[in-house]
């Protein structure tokens, strides 16, 4: 079962197709990450990569991700690692006025299945909302994703709210999405990881 076939799948938006190979290449024990990996991300990277040069239009790239969510759907519960003692809270969100969550969520689950408790407070949050959510849940750590140049000022105002709030000190706070960078983080008082993996790598740093 080559992983190609997800991704060739994903690409087409082929929905039923994605899920049919992800529990086919699951059967044939094939690891969650690497069906990730080289079968859904790899497709989804070819999407934006078309989508970007104008060669695939937003009513594809929306049946895409949904072709993306629903192999991710499938490999989720396989990623969890049973009773594992939670390694912290984390309150993760897409900022306000930005609906891309593919990302963030394949973050999510690799945040739950490595122990942490995440509540997901799912796309355009405003700052209010997560500082409410930071506060309600006592959490350790904040996710913020912005996909959009315009939306990034979202995560500057967030900490700011942390920060006037009183509950900066109280958390670590970790940012990602294509057009966010390491040096954007710093400038704001942030931490930033590129991908999923290391969003787990750094979530750990920041918790030891
Ligand atoms: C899918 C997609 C959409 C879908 C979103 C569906 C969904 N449910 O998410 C739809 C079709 C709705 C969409 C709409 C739009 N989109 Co769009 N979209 C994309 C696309 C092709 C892929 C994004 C994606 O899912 N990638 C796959 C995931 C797995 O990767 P990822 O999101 O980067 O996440 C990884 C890392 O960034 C990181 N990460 C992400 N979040 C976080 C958070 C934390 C805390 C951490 C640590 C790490 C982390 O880890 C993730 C996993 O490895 C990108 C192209 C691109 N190159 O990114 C454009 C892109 C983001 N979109 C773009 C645009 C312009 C738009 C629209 C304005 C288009 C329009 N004219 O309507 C709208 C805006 C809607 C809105 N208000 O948000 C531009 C943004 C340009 C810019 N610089 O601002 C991009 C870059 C395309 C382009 N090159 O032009 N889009």
């Amino acid at each position: 079962m080559e992983l190609t076939r997800i991704a060739e799948a994903l690409k087409a938006g082929r929905v039923e197709d994605v899920k049919t190979y992800t529990e086919m290449a699951l059967s044939v024990g094939k690891e969650p990450k690497e069906i990730i990996n080289s079968g859904l991300m790899a497709g989804m990277n070819v999407v934006g990569e078309k989508f970007k040069n104008g060669e695939m239009f937003v009513p594809e790239v929306l049946i895409a991700s949904k072709a993306m969510n629903a192999g991710m759907e499938i490999i989720k519960p396989l990623l969890k690692e049973g009773d594992v003692t939670s390694k912290g809270k984390a309150v993760f969100a897409t900022v306000k006025g930005d609906l891309h969550d593919i990302g963030k969520k394949l973050v999510c689950m690799m945040m739950e299945s490595s122990g942490y408790e995440v509540v997901d407070l799912g796309v355009d949050a405003s700052p209010e909302k997560i500082i409410e959510a930071v506060k309600e849940h006592d959490a350790d750590i904040v996710g913020m994703s912005a996909m959009l140049t315009t939306t990034m000022m979202a995560m500057k105002n967030t900490v700011e709210g942390l920060k006037e709030n009183g509950l900066y000190d109280d958390v670590k706070v970790m940012i990602g999405g294509a057009p966010v960078t390491d040096n954007y983080a710093e400038e704001i008082g942030a931490n930033y990881s590129s991908d999923s993996t290391e969003a787990v790598e750094l979530a750990n740093r920041l918790m030891a």
